[in-house]
């Protein structure tokens, strides 16, 4: 195996023998396989598509195939076999489609290809076949291999919250099409660099479409998240604890543990849930248990009631909580039951089965800052601007991770000036939220946007402020500090990148995946650095 599409990725290049995730070489294989196919599938949709033939069959499975290939999502290699083997049916018949297609509209036979993905039929041993399907493959130049990397990074983030909305039946053909067009690109041997960046900046533009989406479709189900105070301890009894990024599984969960006697926390990047009067309703959705995923190994066994992931990032469980752990949606463990559909009365049975949760006092933390309770206080906000009671905004947002130099996002936190506000999202924020950074005029000093994903609702306040002193977005007094740890932050990156946002910093390492030339094209065109010191950040940024 080799793999390094994360910021675990083993020495800082890849992980070869298994990975720091916990992903065995079989499950390597099997997703890299998956990703050949899917490359193959994209080539005939996209053909075929060009050709006025579509079929919906390719959209969910395109986004849930890419979402079984991110990082800490599906650890089973019996699920991943299946699910290669339903890629190998849709891809023969998006071939079938465009050979149709071609003939209807030319006359004549469609032209045959016989290398790469467009030519894959899936073997016996999905193993062995998937061992062949390396990165060396996707390009011989090592710069073109890295831009290609970042695009299939990129798909592969977009697609996660692409499913997240297509859950709350928000879709768009045009995604579609561009998911099947850029892995189409990656089977074509004749592009180059810029076709791949461009490519690239292509997907983070589809990606902001998707995470409005995602917006749209949260917004409509549950309203606008309104600022909530979320309890951190837990209360004498059952208890159900919700991991993960999908707020339809929980909405789902809450209606069906309604009077049951089980309180329902939330985990990691479920955190967000607690803002949205929709979800808030519920008066057993009582609270947030945990730190950010990478603890997970340490505080679940400390819950006693039963556990649910419904994305990423799972980790390996331990023996003492994999009975009353459960797996939905895309993410998977071996032999960790996964529920599929809205049906959780196994969840509940397991619920009320298992001892109950103690009575823990917490601390409260404040969330339900995205962009409309922090918009519905824009004179304020701005009024405190012009009249210097706020000099600057940094946004410390994006993914939590084990490694010890993330300790510089709470230290970059405590350090900034009393007179800055903090805009945070994702789970990286579990670093410094349960500090007291106090407030300026009566606005809080710290604002959780949201998940990651509410990334759509940090843009939208940037947009705002800049409307407002009409200026653009990097002549702000605004400062974007962000961690990566997996493919969700990649689409994020991009997403940035296409709206021209500049002078990011970006820890706490940099991907492997970027080769130095590629890096340095992005320094000169964005002016990306990366993280160095809290101080010296700092010091650089208010100059
Ligand atoms: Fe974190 Fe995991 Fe939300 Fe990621 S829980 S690391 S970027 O999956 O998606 O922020
Ligand atoms: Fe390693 Fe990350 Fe790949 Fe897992 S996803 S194998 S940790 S690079």
């Amino acid at each position: 195996m080799f793999c390094h599409q994360c910021e675990q990725a083993a020495n800082g290049t890849g992980c070869n023998k298994v990975g720091v995730c916990g992903k065995q070489p079989n499950v390597a294989a099997l997703q890299d396989n998956l990703l050949h196919g899917l490359q193959g599938l994209g080539f005939f949709a996209s053909k075929a598509r060009k050709l006025g033939a579509t079929d919906s069959a390719f959209d969910t499975f395109l986004i849930e195939g890419l979402f079984a290939t991110v990082t800490n999502v599906d650890f089973d290699a019996a699920r991943l076999a299946n699910i290669v083997v339903q890629c190998a049916e849709l891809k023969n018949k998006a071939q079938r489609l465009y050979e149709d297609a071609f003939k209807e509209t030319h006359g004549i036979k469609a032209p045959t290809f016989e290398k790469g993905a467009p030519n894959w039929i899936p073997a016996a041993d999905l193993v062995t076949q998937g061992e062949k399907f390396g990165i060396a493959d996707l390009h011989s130049d090592a710069d073109v291999r890295s831009v290609v990397e970042i695009l299939i990074y990129g798909l592969k983030g977009m697609a996660s919250y692409a499913d997240h909305a297509r859950i709350l039946g928000k879709t768009d053909p045009e995604v579609t099409a561009f998911i099947e067009q850029a892995l189409a690109a990656t089977c074509d041997p004749e592009l180059g660099l810029m076709d791949f960046v461009n490519l690239s900046m292509e997907c983070g533009k589809h990606n902001l479409t998707v995470m409005g989406l995602l917006n749209a479709g949260h917004v409509e189900n549950y309203g606008h998240p309104v600022p909530t105070p979320v309890n951190t301890g837990t209360k004498a009894g059952k208890g159900i604890l919700v991991s993960g990024h999908d707020l339809k599984m929980l909405e789902e969960l809450l209606k069906q543990t309604e009077g049951k006697g089980i309180n329902v926390y939330t985990h990691g990047e479920m955190l967000p849930a607690h803002g949205y009067p929709g979800l808030k309703k519920y008066a057993h959705l009582t609270g947030n248990f945990g730190g950010a995923w990478q603890d997970q190994a340490k505080e679940l066994p400390q819950f006693p009631g039963a556990i649910i992931f419904n994305t990423n990032c799972i980790q390996k469980p331990a023996d003492s909580y994999k009975d009353r752990l459960f797996t939905w949606g895309c993410t998977a463990w071996p032999e960790v039951t996964h529920i599929e559909g809205f049906d959780f009365s196994a969840v509940i049975a397991k619920a009320l089965a298992s001892p109950d949760v103690a009575e823990a006092s917490g601390k409260e933390i404040l969330v339900g800052f995205g962009h409309n309770a922090v918009l519905g206080v824009a004179d304020k906000i701005i009024e405190a601007v012009k009249n210097g009671d706020i000099k600057h905004f940094f946004l410390i947002g994006g993914c939590d991770g084990a490694k010890s130099g993330r300790n510089y996002y709470t230290e970059f936190a405590e350090k900034v000036p009393q007179d800055s506000v903090i805009l945070t999202l994702a789970c990286g924020k579990y670093r410094f939220n349960k500090l007291d950074f106090g407030d300026i005029g009566g606005i809080p000093r710290l604002l959780d946007i949201g998940q990651c994903n509410d990334a759509y609702s940090a843009i939208q306040i940037a947009v705002a402020l800049a409307g407002a002193f009409e200026c653009g977005v990097n002549d702000l007094p605004l400062s974007m500090i962000l961690s990566w740890y997996e493919q969700k932050a990649v689409v994020i990156l991009l997403t940035l990148l296409h709206l021209g946002i500049k002078n990011i910093k970006l820890g706490p390492t940099l991907p492997a995946f970027i080769t130095p030339n590629v890096l340095n094209f992005l320094v000169e065109n964005f002016n990306i650095a990366p993280i160095t010191t809290a101080e010296q950040d700092l010091k650089e940024i208010l100059g």
